[in-house]
C-alpha cells in the first residue's frame, strides 16, 4: 500500500490542533512532568535542520511521558527581543514588531510542521506588553530588596529600612557596593535624597558607574563580542573604556548558592564546571599596605598571603581612584599617558594580552608590614580594577605575571622558601631571585602556612582572610530600542519605581532607532515618555517640568532580562494578576528535562538561576533550583560546497584540476549541486548571482566537481538544509527519526541527506506490516512466542534507550524488529498495535494513522506504553552447537530448561554424535549451559 506522508502527515497535525491534543490540563490528579526546550529567538532566517535536533529529541521524551501516565508540561515560545531585529530596523525603517511577528509566523509554520506536541495555548514572547509587564514587574522587586548575608537570602528593603532606623548600620550584614557607616540618628535625619542613595547602595537593582565600552561615533556601549581590535565590529569606529552609569543586576550576592546549587543538579560535568570556573571563587585574604608620606592606604586581595615576605612591589589597577592622590608631579605625565593608553583597551583585551608586559611608576612606595622594606608602587593594566580590591602586592618569585613586569622594570624578585611546596615548586628562573627565608612560616606545609600569615595579618590589625569571587554584578542597561523599557523615573536625578499599577510601560513609538542628538538612547526620541507623577500615567515628553512630570528611564533591558524567568510564566501563561500562581508553580516546580544549547552554559543558565533563586527568596515560588537535568543537544554540521576561482579571472576549475592553479576557494549555496551528489550545476550557478552570470568553468570528465567540508551549519556558509524540503520529500516523521538516528543527542555530527532515504524505506516497511497489498490487514489470532519475543525485546530495548536519552539506537532497534516482524510475516493485532505505540514519540503523524486504521479513536498519546513482560524473552529452546575435538559438527535444539547432566545425555543419545562416536566413549563431555557442548573423544 502506498505510504502517502504529505496527506497523513497534513491530516494528523490538523487533527491534533482541532483537538487540542497536546493542551495541558492544570487539574489533574496525574504526577506532573515538565519537559522544557530552550526557546528560539526567531531570526529571519528560518529554521534550518539543526535548530529541531533538540527540540525532536524533548518531543520523544515529552510523548514517551505522557504515554507513561504523567501530565506533561511542553510549551514552547519566542525570545523575541533583540539586536538583528533592531539593526534591520535601522537599515530599513521597518518597526521590529513587525519583523518579529513575521518571523514568529514563518517559525511557528515551521515548528508546527514537523509534529511537535508543544501546548500552543502557552505560548509566550518576550517582546509582547502582556509579557514584559511581568519582566519589569521582576525588576521592581528586585531594586526593592537587598541581600541580608545572615539569613542568606534576599529580602524586602522595607526590612533595612528597618534596621537603618534603628540601629543604623551595626550589625548589619549586607552585600553592597561600598562600605558605610552610620548611626540610626545620622539615618533619621538624612535627606530623603541622602537615604535613596545610601539605598541604592544594598538594592540587588542598582545604579552605579561602572566600566563600559563606548563608541562615541555609533553612541552607544557595546558587549565585548561587537568589537574586534578595539574597534566597532559594525563601522570599525574607535572604542573607549568609559565610566557610566548604568543598571546592574547584584547577581555577585548569590555567587555562593549558584556554586553550591550546582551539586544538586544533574547537569554534565562540563556544563557545571564551566559555571564553576565563571563563579571563580578563590580564599586569600585581604592586606592594607601603608604609603610613604601619605595617609592613603593600599589594599589588595591576594590568594597567596604567604608569599608575603617576597612582595616587592606593588601594582594598582590604572583606574584605581588611589592613582590620583598619590602620583608624584614627576610622575604625572608618564602615568597619564599611560592611563589614556589603557582606555583603549577592553578588559578582555587586558586579560588575555599577557606577552605585553607595560605600566608605570606612580613616584611612590608602600611599606611591607612584614619586612619593613619600601616597595614602588607602579600601575599596570594587568591589574583590573573590577577584581578584588583592584590593588595587588606583587611576588615576582611566585607570580608569572608579577615576574615578567619585574624583569621588564628591573625590580627586585625575591623567593620565600619555607614550605615544603615552595622547595618543591619550580622556580621561573631561580637564578635571578634571591631566597628569602622567614623563620615565621618554615617548614610549615601550603594551607598551615596560609592560615598561619592570615591570623597573624588579622592579629597586627592590617587586614582579615576573604574569599573572593570572579564572577561580577551583571550590567543591565542597553542603549537599545527593541527591548523591555526599565519601569524607572527619576526626580532630582534619583531613580524612582513606577507604580506596578503603572505596568507594563509599554515601548514608546520612535521616529528613528538610532540614539538622539544628545547622546541619549533611541528611546530619547520618543514623543510621549515621561510619567506623570500626580495622574498617575505616561504623558509627552514635553511636558518634563520636574515638579510633577518626570523623565523616564531611557536604555532599555539586556537580551537576559526576559529569558531569565520564562519557564515560570508557562506555568500560568495567561495570568493578568500575577507573574505564575504559586499553588501551579508548586505543582510544576522544577523543569525536569531542559535540552537546549551548550552556548548559553554561563550567561542564561546563571542569570535564570539567579532570578528563580531571588523569587524563591521572596515567597513567590518554592523551589531554588529552575532546571533539575539538562542536556545540551551536539551541533549539526553542514556539508558546505566551494568552488575554486583562479585568481583574478571569473574561472572557476573542477576540484582535482584546482591544484594547477592559483586559485581562491568560495562557498556555494549547497542547493546548487545536482541532487546528492558533489557536481555543480553550472547553469543554476550563473544565475545563482550577477558576479557569476559569465562565469567559466575548466571541468573534468565533462562535470564541474565542488570541494565539499564540514562546518558549522550556518545561512553565511550557504550550507544550510531547510527542515520544510526534507518534510515535504521524506515526511515530518522521517526528519525526527533521522536527526536522532545520525548518532548520540550530544555529539556533534554532519548532515548528510543520502541517510535519508534509508529511513525512509524503513518507514514505508513499517507501514506495509499493516496492509495485505492494497487492503489494511490484521488478525486477531494470538501471536506467537516468536512474534511476542520481537515485540518484548523490542520494549525493554527502548524504554531502557528513551530513559537514558540514547535516541538513536532505539531507531536502529526499531529497524530490527520490523525487518524480523516482516520476516516472519507478522500480522497480528497483539503486536502490531502495541508496536504503534512504542514508535509513536519518533515518527507520531505515521503512528497515529496506523493506530486509527486499527480502529481506535482516540489519539494514539494517551495509550499507556506497553509493559515489557521478561517471560516473552526467556528462551525456550537453545540451538547448541556440537564441536568434537574442537571442530564444529552440528547443531541441536534442546529445551532451555535441562540440566547440564540431561543436555550431555540426549547428546550422546542423538543420531548424528551416534555415528561420530562410532561405538568409542568420549573421553571428556565439557556442557556449557545454555551455549555449547564440547566433545573430546
Ligand atoms: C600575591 C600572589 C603571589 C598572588 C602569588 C598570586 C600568586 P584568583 O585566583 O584569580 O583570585 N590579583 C588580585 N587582584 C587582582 C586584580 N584586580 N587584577 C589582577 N590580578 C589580581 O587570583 C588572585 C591573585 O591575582 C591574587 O593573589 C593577586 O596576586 C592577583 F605567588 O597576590 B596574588
Amino acid at each position: 500500500m502506498f505510504y502517502d506522508h504529505q496527506q497523513i502527515e497534513k491530516k494528523w497535525q490538523k487533527y491534533w490542533e482541532d483537538n487540542q491534543t497536546y493542551k495541558t490540563s492544570n487539574n489533574t490528579d496525574k504526577p506532573k512532568f515538565y519537559v522544557l526546550d530552550m526557546f528560539p529567538y526567531p531570526s529571519g532566517a528560518g529554521l534550518h535542520v539543526g535548530h529541531p535536533l533538540g527540540y525532536i529529541a524533548s518531543d520523544i521524551y515529552a510523548r514517551y511521558k505522557r504515554h507513561q501516565g504523567f501530565n506533561v508540561l511542553h510549551p514552547v515560545g519566542y525570545d523575541s527581543f533583540g539586536l538583528p531585529a533592531e539593526q534591520y530596523a535601522i537599515q530599513t525603517g521597518q518597526h521590529p514588531a513587525i519583523t518579529t511577528e513575521q518571523n514568529i509566523n514563518r517559525y511557528e509554520e515551521q515548528l508546527r510542521k514537523i509534529g511537535f506536541s508543544f501546548d500552543w495555548s502557552r505560548e509566550v514572547r518576550t517582546s509582547d506588553a502582556s509579557y514584559y509587564k511581568w519582566t519589569q514587574w521582576i525588576f521592581i522587586e528586585l531594586f526593592h530588596s537587598w541581600y541580608n548575608k545572615d539569613t542568606d537570602k534576599a529580602e524586602s528593603i522595607s526590612a533595612l529600612i528597618q534596621h537603618f532606623e534603628e540601629k543604623g548600620t551595626e550589625g548589619l550584614n549586607a552585600n553592597q557596593n561600598d562600605e558605610l557607616n552610620f548611626t540610626a540618628e545620622e539615618w533619621k535625619s538624612a535627606s530623603e535624597m541622602d537615604k535613596e542613595d545610601i539605598l541604592l547602595n544594598y538594592r540587588l537593582a542598582y545604579r552605579a558607574e561602572t566600566t563600559v565600552n563606548w563608541c562615541p561615533a555609533l553612541g552607544t556601549v557595546l558587549a565585548n563580542d561587537e568589537i574586534k581590535d578595539g574597534k566597532s565590529e559594525r563601522g570599525g569606529f574607535p572604542v573607549f573604556q568609559k565610566k557610566m552609569m548604568q543598571w546592574s543586576m547584584r547577581i555577585s550576592a548569590y555567587s555562593e548558592r549558584l556554586l553550591q546549587g550546582l551539586k544538586t543538579l544533574d547537569w554534565s560535568q562540563p556544563l557545571k564546571d564551566s559555571q564553576e570556573y565563571w563563579i571563580g571563587k578563590s580564599q586569600g585574604a585581604q592586606v592594607r599596605f601603608n604609603v610613604e608620606g601619605h595617609d592613603e592606604i593600599v589594599e589588595v586581595f591576594t590568594t597567596r598571603p604567604d608569599t608575603i615576605f617576597g612582595a616587592t612591589f606593588m601594582v594598582l589597577a590604572p583606574e584605581n581612584p588611589l592613582v590620583e592622590t598619590i602620583t608624584t608631579d614627576a610622575q604625572k605625565a608618564e602615568v597619564d599617558t599611560y592611563i589614556e593608553e589603557t582606555s583603549k583597551k577592553t578588559e578582555r583585551d587586558r586579560m588575555s594580552d599577557v606577552k605585553n608586559v607595560s605600566g608605570a611608576f606612580t613616584g611612590s612606595y608602600a611599606i611591607n608590614p612584614f619586612s619593613g622594606e619600601k616597595m614602588p608602587i607602579y600601575i599596570s593594566d594587568y591589574v583590573l580594577m573590577g577584581y578584588g580590591t583592584g590593588a595587588v602586592m606583587a611576588v615576582p618569585a611566585h607570580d608569572e605575571r608579577d615576574h615578567r613586569f619585574a624583569k621588564k622594570f628591573n625590580l627586585e624578585i625575591k623567593k620565600v622558601v619555607e614550605t615544603e611546596e615552595d622547595v618543591q615548586e619550580k622556580s621561573f628562573d631561580s637564578k635571578d631571585s634571591v631566597c628569602v627565608n622567614s623563620d615565621f612560616l618554615n617548614g610549615l606545609n601550603y594551607n598551615d602556612a596560609k592560615s598561619k600569615i592570615i591570623s597573624e595579618i588579622e592579629n597586627k590589625g592590617i587586614g582579615h582572610g576573604t574569599t573572593n569571587y570572579r564572577q561580577r554584578d551583571a550590567i543591565f542597561s542597553r542603549q537599545r530600542y527593541w527591548g523591555e523599557p526599565v519601569p524607572i523615573y527619576y526626580k532630582d536625578g534619583m531613580p524612582y519605581t513606577l507604580p506596578t499599577s503603572a505596568l507594563p510601560l509599554e515601548l514608546p513609538e520612535v521616529e528613528k532607532y538610532l540614539p538622539t542628538e544628545d547622546g541619549d538612547p533611541p528611546l530619547g526620541n520618543a514623543k510621549t515618555f515621561a510619567w506623570d507623577e500626580a495622574n498617575q500615567k505616561i504623558v509627552d515628553t514635553n511636558l518634563i517640568d520636574e515638579k510633577t512630570v518626570f523623565p523616564l528611564e531611557l536604555s532599555t533591558m539586556p537580551g537576559w532580562a526576559g529569558s531569565s524567568w520564562y519557564f515560570l510564566r508557562y506555568m500560568d501563561p495567561k495570568n493578568e494578576e500575577v507573574f505564575t500562581n504559586k499553588e501551579l508553580s508548586d505543582y510544576w516546580g522544577q523543569v525536569d528535562l531542559y535540552i537546549g544549547g551548550s552556548e548559553h552554559a554561563t550567561g542564561h543558565l546563571l542569570y535564570s538561576r539567579f532570578w528563580n533563586m531571588f523569587l524563591k527568596d521572596r515567597g513567590y515560588i518554592n523551589h531554588d533550583e529552575p532546571f533539575q537535568k539538562l542536556i545540551n543537544q551536539g551541533m549539526i554540521l553542514g556539508m558546505s560546497a566551494f568552488v575554486y576561482r583562479i585568481d583574478g579571472t571569473n574561472q572557476y576549475v573542477s576540484k582535482n584540476l584546482a591544484k594547477e592553479y592559483t586559485t581562491q576557494a568560495i562557498h556555494v549555496d549547497v542547493s546548487l549541486l545536482k541532487g546528492t551528489t558533489d557536481e555543480l550545476d553550472t547553469e543554476a550557478f550563473k544565475a545563482w548571482r550577477p558576479d557569476y552570470a559569465d562565469a567559466e568553468f575548466i571541468l573534468e570528465d565533462g562535470k564541474y566537481i565542488t570541494g565539499r567540508e564540514v562546518e558549522k551549519m550556518s545561512k553565511s556558509k550557504y550550507n544550510v538544509v531547510n527542515p520544510d524540503d526534507i518534510c515535504n520529500e521524506y515526511g515530518a516523521d522521517g526528519l525526527r527519526l533521522y536527526e536522532m538516528f545520525l548518532g548520540p543527542l550530544e555529539q556533534s555530527k554532519p548532515w548528510n541527506t543520502q541517510g535519508l532515504s534509508g529511513v525512509y524505506g524503513f518507514l514505508k516497511k513499517f507501514w506495509n506490516l499493516y496492509f495485505n497489498g492494497e487492503n489494511f490487514e490484521v488478525s486477531d489470532e494470538e501471536p506467537t512466542k516468536a512474534e511476542y519475543k520481537v515485540l518484548h525485546t523490542l520494549i525493554k530495548k527502548v524504554v531502557y534507550d528513551i530513559e537514558n536519552f540514547s535516541f538513536n539506537t532505539s531507531v536502529s532497534s526499531f529497524m530490527i524488529a520490523v525487518n524480523e516482524l516482516q520476516k516472519i510475516k507478522c500480522n497480528k493485532r497483539n503486536i502490531l498495535q502495541p508496536l504503534a505505540v512504542i514508535i509513536s514519540p519518533y515518527a507520531p503523524h505515521i503512528c497515529e494513522e496506523l493506530w486509527s486504521l486499527l480502529g481506535n479513536s482516540e489519539s494514539i498519546e494517551f495509550e499507556k506504553f506497553p509493559v515489557l513482560n521478561e517471560e516473552y524473552l526467556v528462551e525456550d529452546e537453545i540451538l547448541y552447537p556440537i564441536s568434537v575435538n574442537g571442530k564444529m559438527k552440528f547443531k541441536i535444539s534442546l529445551s532451555a530448561q535441562l540440566s547440564a547432566k540431561e543436555v550431555e545425555e540426549l547428546v550422546l543419545q542423538d543420531e548424528k554424535m551416534v555415528q561420530i562416536l562410532d561405538g568409542k566413549t568420549p573421553k571428556k563431555i565439557i556442557v556449557v549451559l545454555h551455549k555449547i557442548v564440547n566433545i573430546v573423544i
